[in-house]
């Protein structure tokens, strides 16, 4: 625990608002696991980590998935048999039936029968997803051409989330920070994530400032179309630590494929640590302590994997006015 990354020289004296150098796996820049929240190159849905994406994952890959196959091989079987059987060099007098009651019946009625049975189960679906539990916490989010801002209206935080360009691209700007594998893959790392609690109801309110754009992230099944003049709302619960990465998923101009989504779920404390952190403060005025050093420590050391105090000492926050290009 001494050799915690807190305790480096890097942080050791920080000024207020002084940019702080970025240490690896502390609040806001923990680091992800991969294949999780980030896509891992699989065939399908990424692994869910809410109760919404549970329940959707497991319809979608259960009963919709065998129902898919078992309907298409019944339909293939069908049409080989139909053209192997009743193929012309058999009968060479086509039969003049234009009409069978049964048939019609059945082939009408299936059908119906199991659209109803899927949609049982898809409103049941839909209901739970637009009946969200009371929120515990909830952010404001806003797209822009092209990065999104975030506002914690009930803690006083708001903060822009660009994406992190790579050492190497040339439109990177000197006061801009390059990505690093301890901020996420390529295209999905950000500089300044939403942080939120695990295990509580957080309440997504989703808005646009200029075009449509879409706020997704795959692991929580949430995709909320960000419409200007428009406030929709969608909500997670997300139980387990961790780094979830999502993409604008709306067309929305030149820069549509650059203004990704990272969200960083952590514990209680540690989120009431970060809202401190930022200058906001918990709803209902409760007092936020901040933790003591110890304790910040130990919390690190224990979302921190080893490191090899690769600290990256960069400007913490990119100007959205040079950042934008
Ligand atoms: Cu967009």
């Amino acid at each position: 625990m001494t050799a915690a990354p807190t305790d480096s020289p890097a942080t050791a004296a920080p000024a207020p608002a002084a940019p702080a150098a970025i240490v690896p796996g502390s609040v806001g820049h923990m680091i992800p696991t991969s294949g999780i929240g980030e896509p891992d190159g699989r065939m399908g849905l990424q692994t869910q980590v809410t109760p919404i994406g549970e329940e959707a994952a497991a319809f979608h890959d259960g009963p919709l998935l065998w129902l898919c196959a078992i309907i298409s091989a019944f339909v293939l079987l069908l049409l080989l048999y139909t053209m192997v059987r009743y193929r012309r060099s058999a009968n060479p007098n086509p039969s003049r039936n234009s009409h069978n009651t049964l048939i019609e019946v059945v082939w009408t009625l299936l059908p119906v029968l199991i659209l109803v049975g899927i949609a049982i189960p898809s409103i049941r679906l839909l209901s739970h997803q637009y009946s969200p539990p009371p929120a515990d916490v909830t952010i404001k989010v806003t797209g822009h051409q092209w990065y999104w801002s975030y506002n914690y209206p009930d803690n006083g935080v708001t903060f822009d989330s660009y994406m992190l360009k790579e050492a190497n691209d040339p439109n990177r700007q000197s006061t801009q920070r390059a990505r690093t594998d301890n901020d996420g893959p390529p295209m999905l790392a950000v500089d300044n994530r939403v942080v939120i609690p695990a295990g509580k109801i957080v309440k997504f309110l989703v808005t646009a400032d200029d075009v449509i754009h879409s706020f997704a992230v795959p692991a929580f099944w949430i995709k909320q179309d960000a419409n200007p003049g428009q406030v929709h709302e969608t909500w997670v619960k997300v139980d387990r630590p961790g780094v979830y990465f999502g993409q604008c998923s709306e067309l929305c101009g030149a820069r549509h494929g650059y203004m990704p989504i990272a969200v960083e779920v952590v514990p209680q404390a540690q989120f009431d640590q970060w809202v401190a952190q930022q200058g906001g403060k918990m709803l209902g005025g409760a007092q936020v302590v901040q933790a003591s050093a110890p304790a910040a420590a130990a919390a690190s050391a224990a979302s921190a994997p080893p490191t090899d105090g690769a600290t990256v000492a960069a400007t913490a926050t990119n100007q959205p006015a040079t950042a934008q290009n």
